[in-house]
């Protein structure tokens, strides 16, 4: 829908690799909404609960180790728009980057699957379950209308 939401997070790899920037600038160009953004080191509580799923796999305590060490923060972002959760999916490419079209954000920035630099939510129940993880304080998340979203959502 047009007021569907996604969590997309720059990981501490794209964050000390200087890609924040980048990423925004997709989104937006896109014609997405910022609603919501911040940068934390989370707790290994909180990537735990993120990456519940993954819990018995092999990669998984270095995951977290990695997501939560303070190397750098990881950029937490809700962003708002027409479709947003598959086409975020698709902006950013498959899981491995060796696999991701050239173009797509892993695709153009990344060739390990385990610093692929970014997180988006994979459907929309992950995405309102992220949300909440992430940004679950009340006022994190901004309702606003961009000049330009006559334009955009047509
Ligand atoms: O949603 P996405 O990030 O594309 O992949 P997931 O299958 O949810 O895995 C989450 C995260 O785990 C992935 O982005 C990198 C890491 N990972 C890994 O290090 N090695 C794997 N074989 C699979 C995933
Ligand atoms: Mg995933």
């Amino acid at each position: 829908t047009a007021s569907e939401r996604t969590f997309i997070a720059v990981k501490p790899d794209g964050v000390q690799r200087g890609l924040v920037g980048k990423v925004i600038s997709r989104f937006e160009e896109r014609g997405y909404k910022l609603v919501g953004l911040k940068a934390i080191v989370p707790s290994k509580q909180l990537a735990e609960q993120h990456y519940a799923d993954l819990s018995a796999r092999p990669f998984f305590k270095g995951l977290v180790e990695y997501m939560t060490n303070g190397k750098a923060p990881v950029v937490c972002m809700v962003w708002e728009g027409k479709d947003v959760v598959r086409q975020g999916r698709a902006m950013i490419g498959a899981t491995n980057p060796l696999e991701s079209a050239p173009g797509t954000i892993r695709g153009q920035y990344c060739v390990s699957v385990g610093r692929n630099i970014i997180h988006g939510s994979d459907s929309f129940e992950s995405a309102e379950k992220e949300i909440n993880l992430w940004f679950g304080k009340a006022g994190e998340l901004i309702d606003w209308e961009p000049a330009t979203w006559g334009w955009i959502m047509a």
